[in-house]
């Protein structure tokens, strides 16, 4: 079979967890002194099943909202992008809200009808073992993550919960979309590449419309 990349990057203020849930993820392990991360961090897994040949690609990002080139970077070809907060935080879901939402409407199709869109959005409060600290409720976090048609979830990375069900969840969808483009690029190239050079001229034709506006 195949094997696919899977680009996934976490997003959100710093300090919400975003390496401790990755560390979680890939090692089982948990650190509870606050390291800041290293610009531009990669980590990387391969999955193999049945169903899928996948080598995951984290990025671990660390307050790069302030180097904008290197921000189109973190976009390009993302596959899952992963918003996240922490539960005890109301600013930290505040800035996705204002900012960090907006960089991804801004720099990724999500927003299109674009019918091979290989990317999925996530939504991630994270730190439930701080329950009695909570400044977000379950409630907002999840109606948050409908507007903006996000599949949401709630983890604690210092107790183990709700991470790796989440991860395999998120993957699942990729790899169906990723599975659904191949079988239909093998079994009808050419209506492929016409679909491909047809989204391809709208988003051009999009793109075009907007410089023009804001001209
Ligand atoms: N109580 C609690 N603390 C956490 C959790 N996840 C991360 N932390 C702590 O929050 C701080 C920031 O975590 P880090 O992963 O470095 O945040 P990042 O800046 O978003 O990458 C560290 O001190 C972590 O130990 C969690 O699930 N529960
Ligand atoms: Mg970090």
């Amino acid at each position: 079979m195949e094997l696919n990349i899977c680009k996934i990057v976490l997003l959100g203020e710093s300090e919400v967890g975003k390496t401790c849930i990755i560390n979680r993820y890939l090692y089982n392990t948990f650190n509870s002194n606050y390291q800041p991360t290293i610009p531009l961090n990669h980590k990387e897994k391969i999955i193999n099943n049945e169903n899928f040949n996948l080598k995951l690609i984290f990025w671990d990002t660390a307050g790069q909202e302030r180097f904008n080139a290197v921000s189109k970077m973190i976009y390009k070809n993302a596959n899952i992008i992963i918003l996240t907060y922490s539960i005890n935080d109301r600013k930290s879901l505040e800035k996705l809200k204002e900012f960090w939402y907006q960089e991804v409407s801004d720099n990724t199709d999500y927003q299109s009808k674009i019918l091979f869109l290989l990317l999925v959005l996530g939504l991630i409060g994270n730190k439930t073992d701080l329950m009695d600290k909570e400044e977000v409720s379950e409630l907002e976090g999840r109606s948050f993550a409908k507007e903006i048609k996000a599949e949401f979830s709630l983890c604690s990375a210092k107790e183990n919960i709700g991470i790796n069900e989440y991860f395999e969840y998120l993957i699942q969808l990729y790899a169906e979309k990723k599975n659904i483009q191949n079988s239909f690029r093998n079994s009808n190239s050419a209506l492929f590449n016409d679909f491909v050079v047809l989204e391809k001229s709208i988003k051009s034709n999009e793109y075009k419309k907007k410089k023009c506006c804001s001209n």
